[in-house]
């Protein structure tokens, strides 16, 4: 399905990966997959050809087959950053949280994760938008899935050298990406149709996902106002990917990488609702892992004015904002504070939790009154 490395800076690992077991890809995504639960500093892997033993100077590294961003930088940043103006202009939430942080923060912060989501039928789900990321060396990682909405997800981490990034936001670390998909074969003909109508509408839209993304369009028509309420009436998240595409749906503050105590989630939180947002409150406002290693919250999303085909205007979902705190590994935890790398904490992300995120853009949570 993915592409692996085309590159010649393959590591030892990897490449015993790939030359062992007949070259098998299961190999392969066993060795991915493995730093899922260790976090060796030190490897040594053994099979009939050969031993190998290898050290790591980051978890990441383990799993990053490339090191480094693929092709130009400044290209994939200057993508990332209109994704990103894309989102702040029609988000009012997302940029005056964002602002409100920096100013707190003396204009320096990290993101933790930026999310899209898809429909996934005829080339438009996951690896519509992978693929770019793919191109500029992100590595995927694991699959999270949610049978109760019919979604799966699969998230992707930087390139291992890119979490030295020096400046705020995106040009700071590299982020994870998290991008899901709907699974369109298990929805009612009805809907089916209308997803396949609009796919199929758009030609080969789905190679251009991230243009899309970038320049704030959908790939496919405008949908009528009774289609929308169609997918809205099974699946919410149907209805919003009809309506804001490969629009980037939302993206985290890492709050351990703040400075000030705002990087304690919980104090975060409360400086948030002070402020007068509201913060999405299904399964609880903090939405902890069973691991107590990974903790997140996000904003209710805001809403636009959507003009559908037939004329009829209404007001839509929109974006969030989600904020993230990464707990430091139970194996590191005598590690001096100023040693603490990103690598060092929790990694990945939470079915439950996310399925709890997931309702940030719902109805029942946009119309909410009070608190
Ligand atoms: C994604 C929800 C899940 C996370 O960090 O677990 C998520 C979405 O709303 O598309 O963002
Ligand atoms: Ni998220």
């Amino acid at each position: 399905m993915f592409r692996t490395t085309k590159c010649s800076t393959v590591s030892p690992l990897i490449s015993l990966g790939r030359i062992s077991a007949n070259s098998s890809k299961s190999k392969f995504w066993s060795i991915i997959s493995m730093k899922e639960s260790f976090s060796p500093r030190h490897l040594s892997l053994t099979n009939e050809h050969r031993s190998l033993s290898v050290s790591f100077s980051t978890l990441s590294e383990l799993g990053s087959h490339k090191s480094s961003i693929q092709g130009g930088e400044d290209f994939f940043r200057g993508v990332l950053e209109s994704m990103q103006s894309v989102y702040l202009n029609r988000n009012p939430t997302a940029k005056a949280i964002l602002d409100l942080v920096h100013s707190v923060e003396n204009n320096s912060l990290c993101y933790d994760h930026l999310a899209f989501r898809t429909f996934g039928v005829n080339g438009y789900g996951i690896d519509s938008m992978a693929s770019f990321f793919l191109d500029y060396g992100y590595t995927p990682r694991e699959e999270l899935r949610f049978p109760g909405k019919k979604l799966r997800a699969l998230w992707f981490s930087p390139p291992a050298d890119s979490f030295s990034g020096s400046g705020s936001g995106i040009y700071g670390p590299l982020p994870r990406i998290f991008i899901s998909e709907l699974l369109v074969d298990q929805m009612s003909q009805k809907t089916q149709e209308i997803i396949r109508k609009y796919t199929e509408s758009s030609g080969n839209g789905n190679k251009y996902a991230a243009l899309a993304s970038s320049l704030g369009l959908l790939t496919w028509e405008k949908p009528s106002y009774s289609e929308f309420q169609q997918l809205a009436s099974e699946s919410e998240y149907a209805a919003w990917t009809l309506v804001n595409g490969h629009a980037l749906n939302h993206v985290t503050i890492s709050t351990h990488r703040l400075k000030t105590h705002l990087r304690d989630i919980k104090k975060l939180n409360q400086f948030i609702e002070e402020s007068g947002f509201r913060l999405n409150s299904e399964g609880g406002v903090l939405k902890v892992s069973p691991d107590g290693l990974l903790q997140q919250s996000s904003t209710v999303a805001d809403s636009v004015s959507f003009q559908f085909s037939d004329g009829v205007t209404e007001s839509v979902p929109c974006s969030y904002i989600e904020f993230a705190e990464r707990l430091v590994l139970p194996q590191y935890k005598n590690l001096p504070e100023t040693e603490i790398k990103e690598f060092h904490r929790r990694d990945g992300f939470e079915v439950a939790s996310a399925d709890k995120i997931f309702e940030s853009t719902s109805k029942e949570q946009l119309s909410r009154v009070g608190s």
